[in-house]
């Protein structure tokens, strides 16, 4: 029976298996289920020694995160409670740990006397990416056992270790290669046997003691973790509890821990985090493409053009394991974009984060060639070629002429129609935008724009491609710059307009920092190089409403050549060699000059002023989409802006953030700007309904 923990009898030793699928999460009645069997075992004299095990595919995977918002039951049974009654047993106590074993189920296993792992289990404590800490005796168990700094990486990093790993620093006793529940059951039997004394982790002081000598290191770890860390709480917060080991008896630790626990588990970062869990997990959730659908096994690819997104993308698929062969026109073009991989490669090197080996094997399935007779065995083409109609459209010509019956062709445009590039072959079925983010090596996000006619064959498969290419995929559909770019344009064009009113990049780029993003508007403009949108404004220039505000002082930048950190100049300037931007009277004389054209009389911005101005109309970007149905849901709209462009993952993406600031707020603050800048920041239908109706965005989801 699901939801349980079953209790079987083995010669004198209690089996106690967790079993709640798909990852036995210690929901409220699994955690009573689980105290009534370990006070059964603890009171049947029949019972010399007990093993805890999970059922399926794995111990157990922590807490269930979707009880987190819930009032536990009357009575409910406290897991930390519960734990320390299993390590207090004197009866013996193994967990027999296979598959993973995190949060509250690393807890469990570190309650028992000794911990037995299988080959290929992962083992963490990723509280921290849910903004909470450890709220079962994590941060008070595991720095006795393993020592405070080793304790203080896996707590604060988050990550699941390898069984190795494990075992190694001393999370793990030991490997079992073989049938893992009879070598516990055997080593619990041997144990009660023995009489030996039984090791608890709350009792073993040695390594406490050493970090008293050494208060230091958490100020050494809050310095090492502080850029990784910036804006975070939990991350503080789970230092605060490892020096609360150290200081306190183990009980008033755990009394500490759980008090940190339960105020972070009510924050709006730890409900923003647990947001970005679970969305993260909807987008591969697609109404109209079955979980069933069969996607195609793609064993070889190809990449049409070897530029900067070209050889990103072919990177991509060789990090996974698919070789890719390149095409371009030439071997000169062919010579530079492979000549930008090999650097790519040992430069991460050369960083120590990939073996030679490693970097020869990859480069080793990147082949090359200037003929697309050499793509007809590939079972996915994606072209990176040069941002235009009619160059793609002669592209995808010349490979539905070429490539294999069942070949998927993908294109990497970010703002072109993809219905249009369809047309172009006579397997519209088979063609669908596969969007990457530069440099397309590094970015997760992968916006995967389905065409009228892509199928749902189609959609899986590049739906589980972005899984095996370690990406997050993201399904949209067509529009002028799908999801992430269409809501890019309205945060761009209102901080250029808040420059001509008053404010400089610096001060724009400083407010947005401070909110949490990588770096602002300004900076990433100079960094992703201005010239790009400088082409597509130019291509755009002819069809622009001469009525609509446009400000030139992009232009003027580009015009002089500053396309950003590529030229030393853009928006600010930057000394040889370096990236920090350095605010450049140049660019304040072009932006007084603009204004003055403009007829508008600059005046202080105030700082409050600029993420309203830059943000909300994001957001109202993003509730047209919703309305248009480019995007599925809210949630993957918020899952494009934390992989695509850096949106802090503690305000849940920008339209979980629009719920917590109040679409009530947000929608007269865009009234306000309608009526003081006119038609382009009209409030979005569904947002004045929403918050009409006092709702958000996630209820417009339900
Ligand atoms: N609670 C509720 N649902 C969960 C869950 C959890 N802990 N973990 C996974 N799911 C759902 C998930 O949403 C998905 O649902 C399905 O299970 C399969 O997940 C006291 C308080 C364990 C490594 O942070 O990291 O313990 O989409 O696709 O790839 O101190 O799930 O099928 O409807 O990810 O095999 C701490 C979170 C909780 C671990 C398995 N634990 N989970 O990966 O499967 S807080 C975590 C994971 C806590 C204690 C504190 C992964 C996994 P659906 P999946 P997977």
């Amino acid at each position: 029976m699901p939801e349980s923990v079953v209790i079987d009898r083995h010669d004198g030793v209690a089996l106690l298996t967790l079993d709640n699928p798909p990852v036995n999460g210690l929901s409220f009645a699994m955690r009573a289920a689980l105290g009534d069997c370990v006070m059964e075992a603890l009171a049947d004299e029949d019972v010399a020694a007990i093993v805890v095990a999970g059922a399926g595919r794995m111990f157990c995977g922590g807490a269930d995160i979707r009880e987190f918002d819930a009032a536990p039951p009357p009575g409910a049974a406290s897991l930390p409670a519960v734990l320390d009654e299993l390590e207090a047993s004197r009866k013996p106590v193994v967990a027999a740990i296979h598959g993973v074993a995190a949060g509250g189920g690393l807890e469990v296993a570190l309650a028992c006397h000794v911990r037995l792992v299988a080959p290929g289990t992962r083992l963490g404590l990723p509280e921290v990416t849910l903004g909470i800490v450890p709220g079962a005796g994590g941060t008070q168990r595991l720095p006795r056992l393993i020592g405070v700094e080793a304790a203080l990486d896996v707590i604060v990093g988050g990550q699941l270790l390898p069984a190795e790993r494990a075992v190694s620093i001393g999370i793990a006793d030991e490997l079992v290669p073989g049938d893992l529940l009879a070598a516990a059951i055997a080593r619990a039997r041997q144990l009660a046997a023995d009489g030996a004394p039984l090791r608890r982790a709350s009792a073993l002081e040695e390594r406490i003691a050493a970090a008293r000598d050494n208060p230091e290191v958490f100020d050494a770890f809050r310095k090492k973790m502080a850029r990784r860390a910036r804006g975070f709480d939990a991350p503080y917060a789970c230092v605060q509890c490892v020096e609360t080991a150290v200081a306190l008896p183990f009980a008033a630790g755990m009394a500490r821990e759980r008090q940190i626990f339960e105020r972070l588990r009510a924050s709006d970062q730890s409900a923003a985090q647990r947001h970005a869990f679970f969305a993260e997990r909807e987008v591969t959730k697609i109404p109209d493409v079955p979980k069933a659908t069969e996607p195609l096994n793609i064993q070889r690819a190809a990449v049409i053009g070897c530029g900067t997104m070209g050889g990103g993308i072919a990177m991509t698929f060789a990090n996974a394991g698919i070789p890719v062969t390149v095409v371009d026109v030439s071997d000169e073009a062919l010579d530079k974009g492979l000549g930008v991989v090999a650097r790519n490669y040992a430069a991460t090197v050369a960083k120590g984060r990939l073996s030679r080996e490693q970097m020869d094997e990859r480069l080793a399935r990147i082949g090359r060639s200037v003929s697309y007779a050499d793509v007809r065995d590939a079972d996915i083409v994606v072209e990176a070629v040069f941002e235009r109609m009619d160059l793609k459209q002669e592209v995808f010509r010349r490979l539905d002429a070429e490539c294999k019956a069942d070949a998927v062709l993908a294109t990497n445009t970010s703002t072109l129609d993809v219905d249009e590039l369809a047309a172009a072959t006579s397997r519209p079925e088979s063609v669908i935008g596969t969007h990457f983010f530069s440099p397309a090596n590094v970015m997760r996000l992968m916006e995967n724009v389905r065409g009228k006619r892509s199928s749902a064959r189609t959609i899986a498969t590049v739906m589980q491609l972005a899984k095996r290419l370690r990406k997050v995929g993201v399904l949209v559909g067509v529009c002028d710059g799908f999801v992430g770019n269409r809501m890019l344009a309205p945060y761009l064009r209102e901080a250029e307009f808040l420059l001509e009113e008053g404010a400089l990049p610096q001060q724009v780029d400083g407010v947005i920092y401070t909110f949490g993003l990588p770096m602002g508007p300004f900076q990433m403009s100079d960094l992703a190089g201005n010239d790009v949108s400088w082409y597509i404004r130019q291509r755009q220039a002819a069809t622009r409403p001469p009525d609509l505000r446009y400000s030139p002082i992009a232009d003027r930048i580009c015009e002089l050549g500053r396309f950003g950190q590529k030229t030393g100049a853009g928006w600010y300037r930057y000394e040889p060699g370096s990236r920090t931007p350095v605010p450049d009277p140049v660019v304040e004389e072009i932006i007084v000059a603009a204004a003055a054209e403009a007829g508008i009389e600059r005046r202080a911005i105030g700082d409050d002023e600029i993420v309203p101005r830059c943000l909300y109309p994001l957001v109202n970007e993003g509730a047209k989409i919703l309305e248009e149905g480019i995007a599925l849901r809210a949630s993957d709209i918020d899952v494009v802006w934390m992989h695509g462009y850096g949106f802090p993952r503690y305000r849940g993406g920008p339209m979980f953030w629009a719920d917590l600031v109040g679409l009530r707020t947000i929608y007269d603050a865009m009234s306000r700007l309608y009526d003081e800048h006119g038609e382009r920041l009209a409030p979005a239908p569904l947002l004045k309904r929403l918050a009409g109706q006092g709702k958000g965005f996630g209820d417009a989801a339900a």
